[in-house]
């Protein structure tokens, strides 16, 4: 578990992390050398690939492409067991514990395992939450779960204490794909006081700033997507 033991000696050493997220749903082959040659100028740590619908079937060629250009890890972020590439280095593997549909909770994380059993990806363990973010988000629509409301603190802490307690590695506070809010800094620093494993923070972060103040607020590792989707000159002139 070489990956994860990153991840903790980052969070040892307050060294915070951060992913691209590439949705294999939403990026063109034709593209992918470009989105490389952004990814190499950006402070990213980590590349995460995966979405709530993938139909298009280039996980793989997606997977390799990346590999074989950039020297950071690919961790899976799968909606489903067909995001499963065997080329990427880990996999969370997440559960949907905001939720209270067993399909996420048990059925697809049972239905994964003869793609994974023989596999060489390193398996993390991630208490995933959804929280409301403003709008429906394709987890929440995919997912058919209710988001945790965002005023709703006390549920999310106990949530997330109670995602550790059950052994998950990694705890992941989302507010869903191109949510008009992120996770707020009083969230993360109330579910960051609680923990002892790494935060993870995504879903509706645009800005910097926004980035800054989920990592002084305890996020270990913040996510991007959309707005690195949506402009991959995002991070020119990062001073990360
Ligand atoms: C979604 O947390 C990720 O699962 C990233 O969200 O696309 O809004 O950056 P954005």
């Amino acid at each position: 578990n070489l990956l994860y033991k990153q991840i903790c000696e980052a969070q040892k050493n307050n060294k915070k992390l951060l992913a691209i997220l590439i949705d294999p749903d939403k990026v063109q082959v034709s593209e992918i050398t470009f989105l490389i040659q952004k990814i190499k100028q950006s402070p990213a740590t980590h590349i995460f690939v995966g979405g709530s619908i993938v139909t298009n079937f280039i996980i793989d060629e997606l997977v390799l492409a990346l590999k074989a250009e950039l020297n950071l890890p690919i961790i899976l972020f799968p909606g489903d067991p067909s995001q499963i590439s065997e080329h990427a280095d880990a996999i969370l593997f997440l559960n949907l514990i905001s939720g209270r549909n067993p399909d996420y909770l048990i059925d697809i994380q049972v239905k994964s395992v003869p793609l994974l059993k023989n596999s060489k990806l390193e398996i993390i363990p991630t208490g995933y939450l959804l929280i409301d973010g403003g709008k429906e988000t394709a987890v929440q629509r995919v997912s058919k779960t209710t988001p945790i409301s965002n005023t709703a603190v006390d549920q999310i802490v106990n949530t997330a204490i109670a995602g550790m307690w059950m052994g998950n590695q990694l705890i992941y506070l989302e507010a869903g794909s191109g949510a008009l809010q992120a996770i707020s800094p009083q969230i993360i620093k109330q579910v960051k006081q609680e923990l002892h494993i790494p935060l993870l923070v995504g879903g509706g972060i645009k800005t910097y700033k926004q980035i800054e103040t989920a990592y002084q607020n305890g996020a270990d590792l913040v996510v991007i997507g959309t707005a690195f989707e949506n402009n991959p000159h995002f991070f020119d002139n990062s001073l990360c």
